[in-house]
């Protein structure tokens, strides 16, 4: 009854900003695709891709998912790293989707069916001042979102996390050579009460309001922001640290309560192991596209349930609405799901991308389309050829390199 793979090809576009997208054809005719866009770093997963992946893949029974995700990870030696599993994902969501075509369902009865009507997901909003911010949350709720992130310049900071440069949406990766910010973290520490105070003050406790801190801060300082914003009552604080140190967490929880989300950046179980064994988090932000696929974010989310951590997937506009799609059908069939994020993309990027996934009174649904619902248009996606882009970086103001 086996399907195999004829053909799997890489398909870069950049309607707006680049995305990397595998196609997988099988020998009956159906395709499927996966994600496998790293923000700054595409064309390094394209030549994996390329180079290393495809011709494995030719041949190969399409319907054994978890085989050739064993077989790409445990069976290439040099395992992890965000190139790497970003691969394997693309892989692993394109054969997912070829299945899931194949039976003819939405691709979340395959992972169970519904444990939920709909998915939960948070806005973001931003302001140069806090006035802006504000307008920024009412606008927001006007939409329907219940759920909100807020960021602002700090005064005294050039370049705050999260605020977008002039009035284009926010889309940090904008440089043909990475941009240089300058950052103060003393600055920040002092202003946050006040912006949280702001927004509680206009809009009071009913809204779930959550806020990133971009890795930028260190365990001693991410604890006294903490409990500096523990009577605000966060949704989640998230990135406080740069989590490669997952030890870290410990003195950070010692410190406050404000729920910890932590994730976006990390690839394999390993990266969160400990932080979720030791219950020093509350969500867990890994999500499709960099997390080596449905097969292995599943494989988190059973491990994080055990220890009452939820599911909060990273959704900022880098991640294509092929990875939105595959994240909304985990989100609507996973038990410890907590929230997903979501960054509208713009609207050429949701025409090269048609998809199946709605958006109405704060929440989102996967639909019900057979596979996971993402289609991409070849035509139109060739009138976008890549631009490189970086990230930026981020300086103290003496000039020593800080995360970004
Ligand atoms: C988020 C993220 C993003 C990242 C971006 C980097 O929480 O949405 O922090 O805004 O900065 O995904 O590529
Ligand atoms: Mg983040």
């Amino acid at each position: 009854m086996g399907t195999k793979i004829m053909d799997a090809r890489v398909i870069v576009t950049c309607p707006g900003r680049n995305f990397v997208t595998l196609k997988i054809t099988t020998t009956d005719g159906i395709y499927g695709i996966g994600d496998g866009t790293l923000n700054g770093r595409e064309l390094a997963v394209v030549a994996y891709l390329q180079e290393h992946v495809i011709p494995c893949l030719i041949g190969r029974d399409a319907d054994r998912i978890e085989d050739t995700w064993q077989y790409l990870y445990r069976g290439a030696y040099w395992r992890r790293g965000p190139v790497t599993m970003s691969a394997i994902a693309a892989v692993d969501v394109a054969l997912w989707d070829i299945k899931a075509k194949r039976a003819g369902m939405p691709l979340y009865q395959l992972l169970g069916g519904r444990c939920r009507e709909g998915v939960t997901v948070y806005a973001h909003a931003n302001g140069h001042e806090v006035s802006e911010l504000l307008e920024s949350v009412a606008k927001q709720q006007e939409l329907g979102y219940r759920a909100i992130r807020v960021q602002a310049a700090v005064p005294g900071v050039a370049d705050a996390y999260g605020v977008p440069h002039g009035d284009k949406p926010y889309e940090p990766a904008d440089g043909d050579l990475p941009r240089e910010e300058v950052w103060d973290t003393a600055k920040y520490l002092r202003f946050m009460p006040k912006l949280m105070d702001a927004v509680r003050s206009k809009f009071g406790f009913d809204l779930a309001l959550l806020h990133d801190g971009h890795h930028r801060m260190t365990p001693i300082e991410a604890a006294a922001l903490g409990k500096s914003l523990e009577e605000f009552q966060p949704f989640w604080l998230e990135d406080l640290t740069p989590a490669e140190n997952q030890e870290a967490f410990r003195l950070i929880r010692q410190h406050t309560t404000a729920p910890l989300a932590v994730g976006e950046v990390f690839n394999s179980i390993f990266d969160c192991k400990q932080l979720i064994s030791e219950q020093l988090i509350d969500y867990i932000r890994a999500t499709v596209v960099h997390a080596g696929g449905i097969t292995h974010l599943r494989r988190i989310a059973s491990f994080a349930d055990l220890y009452g951590v939820k599911t909060g997937c990273h959704g900022a506009t880098d991640l294509s609405p092929v990875c939105m799609g595959a994240a909304l059908h985990f989100d609507v069939s996973v038990p410890n799901f907590g929230i997903q994020e979501h960054m509208p993309h713009s609207s050429s990027t949701d025409e090269v991308f048609p998809h199946a996934y709605t958006f109405a009174g704060g929440m989102m649904d996967s639909g019900e389309v057979a596979g996971h619902g993402v289609d991409i248009d070849e035509k139109l996606a060739a009138k976008f050829p890549y631009k490189r882009a970086y990230l930026p970086v981020c300086r103290l103001a003496d000039g020593t390199l800080h995360s970004w």
